[in-house]
């Protein structure tokens, strides 16, 4: 790609996401200023916040542009003000913020236009910085459906067309032993905690060809699945206990049916959707009741991208082309999963479809460095929170945007998180048996 080409893709990508942004704040100042959960930020903090991102790392960082109002900074800090608290700062109202964000813009176009991207400066190289905020604004557009979501307000989100669901078919594929490329060192948009690559030998495992859908769901809570402490780990158990958790969130029963709200509007449940809005302790209770466990991180990474003829990894499962609508549900086409089997050409090397796209899947491991990580360019996006209090999502959910969603591309999350597009597929580890005799995969 030239440069020129670069910087149209830039731009373009700018616009994009700035038009999506403006999408979900297209409501009533109430709407805006009000915290619907004191898990989320009100939706006018998101949308300045965007804003002040863009201005530190592209106008200050990489342009060398002074402060436009450097007073808001600190309002606008995510480590300096919890989510909760966020209601009682002197936030910018709706009019100050579109305005505000719009001024940073412009003069971000400039910067574009004049800066260098193959300078050998790791910001500006092959446009990082742009992607950066490019990236950090789809992922807070995502954050503001979440919060769109728990507002239970109607008609503020758009829905949409999906393809059909496809029945039938193996119910997991089988991934031999052996080694496989880990993250990446060549994406050039690729976020720090996705470097370096490496390489990382595996035993033998099975994983669920689908998400884990709602009627299963459904069968592990009539079941009794929730009452029942064997299929939980200690703290899981105590969180159902304390959250008093039963189904999964936004769901109610009514006799034999289940409903749901989404976006307002209270729906059947349909059988046949990847399941969402589950905690990680409620993946890990249903993979237990069912058998099964989650799959770790790089299990669920190799199922997705390595592809085993190649020997090389893939951007995404089918290959690197870039998503489309036939490929996976990605970038809020509608505002909800597709049914299970919905992309067969979706698929990965060994037969897994919807990785990508859908929901958020849980993972077993916690979010924690590659070999060989360095932060970059800041500690806060990844690094404080390496350790064992994050759980480690893939793939990207339906309200994920294709600039965010790859193969390596890691999302983490608090264990009893559930108000993100969250779901999970199962795995299990190959019997001896089973990992000596190669089996093909499914399809
Ligand atoms: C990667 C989704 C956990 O929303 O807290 C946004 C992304 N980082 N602004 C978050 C992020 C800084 C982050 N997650
Ligand atoms: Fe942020």
């Amino acid at each position: 790609m030239t440069e020129l080409d670069l910087k149209e893709r830039i731009a373009a990508g700018l616009a994009a996401v700035r038009d999506r942004s403006l999408t979900y704040t297209d409501a009533e100042d109430d709407i805006l200023l009000r915290q619907h959960s004191t898990l989320m930020s009100p939706l006018v903090w998101d949308l300045a916040h965007v804003g002040n991102y863009e201005e530190l790392w592209v106008l200050r960082e990489a342009g060398g542009i002074t402060p436009l109002r450097p007073e808001i900074d600190d309002i606008y800090d995510a480590f300096k003000h919890p989510r909760k608290d966020r209601p009682s700062l002197p936030i910018l109202g709706p009019r100050e913020a579109r305005e505000y964000i719009s001024g940073v813009r412009g003069r971000v176009l400039d910067v574009l236009d004049t800066i260098d991207l193959d300078a050998p400066d790791p910001l500006r190289r092959a446009g990082f910085v742009f992607g950066l905020v490019i990236q950090h604004e789809h992922q807070h557009d995502e954050t503001m459906l979440a919060t769109l979501q728990l507002s239970r307000q109607p008609g503020l989100v758009r829905d949409g067309e999906l393809p059909p669901g496809r029945p039938g078919g193996p119910e997991e594929v089988f991934v031999p032993a052996g080694r496989f490329q880990m993250g990446t060192g060549t994406l050039p948009w690729a976020y720090d905690n996705e470097r370096p690559a490496h390489w990382v030998d595996l035993p033998a495992y099975w994983i669920d060809r689908l998400p884990v859908g709602n009627a299963a769901y459904a069968a592990f809570i009539e079941a009794g699945g929730y009452d029942d402490p064997r299929w939980w780990t200690p703290e899981g158990w105590r969180w159902h206990q304390e959250s008093g958790a039963t189904a999964p969130l936004f769901w109610t029963r009514d006799g034999d049916t289940w409903w749901r709200v989404r976006f307002g509007r209270t729906e059947p449940v349909p059988p046949d959707e990847p399941v969402q809005h589950v905690s990680w302790y409620e993946a890990d209770a249903y993979a237990r009741w069912a058998g099964k466990r989650l799959p770790t991180e790089a299990e669920w990474e190799k199922a997705c991208g390595w592809d085993p003829v190649a020997g090389r990894a893939r951007t995404y499962p089918w290959g690197d082309a870039d998503p489309d609508p036939g490929l996976a549900n990605l970038g809020h086409r509608a505002a909800r999963p597709a049914p299970l089997g919905a992309y067969p050409r979706g698929a990965s090397a060994y037969g897994a479809e919807q990785m990508i796209g859908e929901v958020w899947e849980w993972t077993g491991s916690w979010f924690q460095p590659y070999p060989g990580f360095r932060s970059f360019p800041y500690k806060e996006y990844s690094e404080v929170f390496f350790g064992q209090e994050y759980r480690v999502l893939r793939g990207g959910s339906w309200a994920a945007d294709p600039a965010a969603v790859r193969t390596t591309f890691r999302n983490w999350d608090y264990p009893i998180r559930r108000q993100i597009f969250s779901g999970f597929r199962c795995a299990r580890s190959a019997t001896p048996e089973e990992a000596g005799a190669p089996i093909t995969p499914g399809r």
